[in-house]
């Protein structure tokens, strides 16, 4: 499921909700202020545990390199 995907489902579920318009405008607000917020996220860990690979699985593609075995392969902030 993409983001907008997501977005898309959660607004669905409050609109066919049994709730008060005033509670759906609410939470709709809500949604749109989520949309707009950027979150940073830091992967520690030791080498070759697989941040890495956990990054590349997130994204669905090759965004980090991979290292072989426990060799490092990134020496710094990336
Ligand atoms: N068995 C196994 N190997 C993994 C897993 N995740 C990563 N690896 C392997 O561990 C090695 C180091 O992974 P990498 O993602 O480069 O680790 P990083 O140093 O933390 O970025 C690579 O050979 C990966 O293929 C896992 O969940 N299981
Ligand atoms: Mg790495």
């Amino acid at each position: 499921m993409n983001k907008e995907n997501i977005f898309e489902a959660m607004e669905n579920d409050i609109l066919s909700a049994d709730l008060t318009e005033t509670v759906k405008n609410k939470m709709l607000k809500n949604i749109m202020k989520l949309k707009e917020r950027k979150v940073n996220i830091m992967i520690t860990g030791a080498t070759g545990c697989g941040k890495s690979s956990t990054i590349n699985a997130l994204f669905d593609t090759e965004v980090a390199k991979v290292g072989v075995g426990v060799n490092p392969e990134t020496m710094g902030y990336q």
